[in-house]
C-alpha cells in the first residue's frame, strides 16, 4: 500500500509539472484529488487494512494529499502568471519614453555667457523696467522732445502717462537703465544691463521688432576710447576666438561723443556676402561711444573728474552668428523645430 502511495504522489507532481493551461490543471485535480480518484478510494478503504497498520497509513495518505494540493496550487500560479504576461499588449522590456523636459531659450543660453565674460572683468549685472518713462529712454540720454534721432527709434506708446502727460514707452533700449543704475551708485562703476526692448521695425532676417540688447556702462577716472576699443575686442575674441574681424565706424547716438558703431565679419558666409548681412560680408553687432557729458550731468557725475564709456550689444544678431543661424525671426517663431536644436 505504501509504495501504492508513492506512485500516486510522484504520478502527480509528474502530471502537474507538465500541465500549462488552466483546463489541463483543473482535470488533474479531478483526477487525483476528486471523489473518484484513487486516493479517495484508498482512504474510503482504510478499514479494510490491518489496524496496526492504519495510523502510518492515514497519515501517508494525508501527505500525499498535501503535496498533491500544493501541486496544483504552484502550477495555478505559475500558469496564471504566463497567462497575464503573454495577453497584455505593455511590453516590460522596451526602453521608456523619456518625458519631455524644456530648456534654456538659445538666447539666454547665450547671455549667460556674455554674462560670464563680463562678470570675470569685474562687471556687476542690473536690469531695469521694460515699460519705460520717455524722461529715462529719452530725455535724460540727451534725445530731446523734437530730436529727429527719437524716429530711428520709432516705437510703441502705451496708454499710461508720465507727470508731462507724454505716454510710457516699451524701452527702445537698454541705455535708459544707466541713468537708473546711477541713481543709487556713485563712480567708479562697471555695469552689464541685459534685457529685452522693442521696436517698430519692418522685420527681415537681421531686424526683429522685439529683440535683446546688453548694455555695458563704464565710469571712472580717466576712461579713454582705448579702454572701450580694448573692452570690446577682449570681449568679442572671448567670445568668438581669435580670428574674427571687428571693424569700427564713426556713428551718432545724442547719448555718447564721440560714437561708434562696431561691426562684426559675418561669419554665416564667411565675409562673402549673405542675406543676413546684406551681401556686405559685416554685420553692425553694437553701438558704443563715449558718455556725453550732459549725461554724466544727469546722472549727478562731474564730467570734469570723471569719464566713461558705454556700448549697447545687439543679442540677437551675435547668437545668431554664434550658433549659424540665418534669420531672427525663427528666435521668436516659437518653433520647436528650432528651439530643440539647442
Ligand atoms: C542703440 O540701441 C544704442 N542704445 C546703443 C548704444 C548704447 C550706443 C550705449 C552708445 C552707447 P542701435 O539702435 O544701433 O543702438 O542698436 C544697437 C544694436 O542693437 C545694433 O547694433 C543691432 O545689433 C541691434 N539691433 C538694432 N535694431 C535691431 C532690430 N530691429 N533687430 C535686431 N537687432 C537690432
Amino acid at each position: 500500500m505504501k509504495s501504492k502511495l508513492e506512485q500516486i504522489r510522484k504520478d502527480a507532481i509528474k502530471a502537474f509539472e507538465q500541465a500549462t493551461d488552466p483546463k489541463t490543471i483543473e482535470k488533474l485535480e479531478k483526477q487525483f484529488l476528486g471523489r473518484k480518484a484513487e486516493l479517495a478510494r484508498i482512504a474510503k478503504d482504510i478499514k479494510k487494512i490491518a489496524k496496526d497498520k492504519r495510523p502510518e497509513i492515514g497519515k501517508l495518505i494525508n501527505e500525499v494529499k498535501r503535496d498533491i494540493a500544493s501541486a496544483v496550487n504552484k502550477q495555478r500560479a505559475t500558469s496564471s502568471a504566463g497567462a497575464s504576461q503573454t495577453s497584455s499588449k505593455f511590453d516590460y522590456t522596451l526602453p521608456g519614453i523619456a518625458p519631455a523636459t524644456g530648456h534654456l531659450h538659445p538666447i539666454t543660453q547665450f547671455l549667460e555667457k556674455i554674462e560670464d565674460i563680463f562678470i570675470k572683468m569685474g562687471y556687476e549685472v542690473v536690469e531695469g523696467p521694460e515699460l519705460e518713462d520717455q524722461k529715462y529712454n529719452f530725455d535724460l540720454l540727451n534725445v530731446p522732445e523734437d530730436h529727429p534721432s527719437r524716429d530711428i527709434q520709432d516705437t510703441f506708446y502705451v496708454s499710461r502717462e508720465d507727470k508731462k502727460g507724454r505716454p510710457y514707452v516699451l524701452r527702445t533700449h537698454t541705455s535708459p537703465v544707466q541713468i537708473r543704475a546711477l541713481e543709487s551708485r556713485k563712480p567708479p562703476v562697471r555695469l552689464l544691463v541685459p534685457g529685452r526692448v522693442f521696436r517698430n521695425e519692418r522685420t527681415d532676417a537681421g531686424h526683429e521688432t522685439t529683440f535683446y540688447q546688453c548694455e555695458a556702462l563704464v565710469i571712472d577716472k580717466n576712461i579713454r576710447v582705448t579702454d572701450l576699443i580694448g573692452t570690446l575686442e577682449l570681449f568679442i575674441k572671448r567670445l568668438y576666438g581669435d580670428d574674427v574681424k571687428i571693424r569700427v565706424r564713426p556713428h551718432f547716438y545724442p547719448f555718447t561723443e564721440p560714437s561708434l558703431d562696431v561691426d562684426m565679419s559675418c561669419l554665416l558666409c564667411g565675409g562673402k556676402g549673405c542675406s543676413f548681412c546684406k551681401q556686405s560680408g559685416w554685420i553692425e553687432t553694437l553701438g558704443a561711444g563715449m558718455v556725453h557729458p550732459n549725461v554724466l550731468k544727469n546722472m549727478k557725475v562731474d564730467p570734469k573728474e570723471y569719464s566713461g564709456f558705454a556700448f549697447g550689444l545687439g543679442i540677437d544678431r551675435l547668437m545668431m552668428l554664434y550658433y549659424g543661424v540665418d534669420d531672427i525671426r525663427l528666435s521668436y517663431s516659437g518653433d520647436l523645430r528650432f528651439i530643440e536644436q539647442f
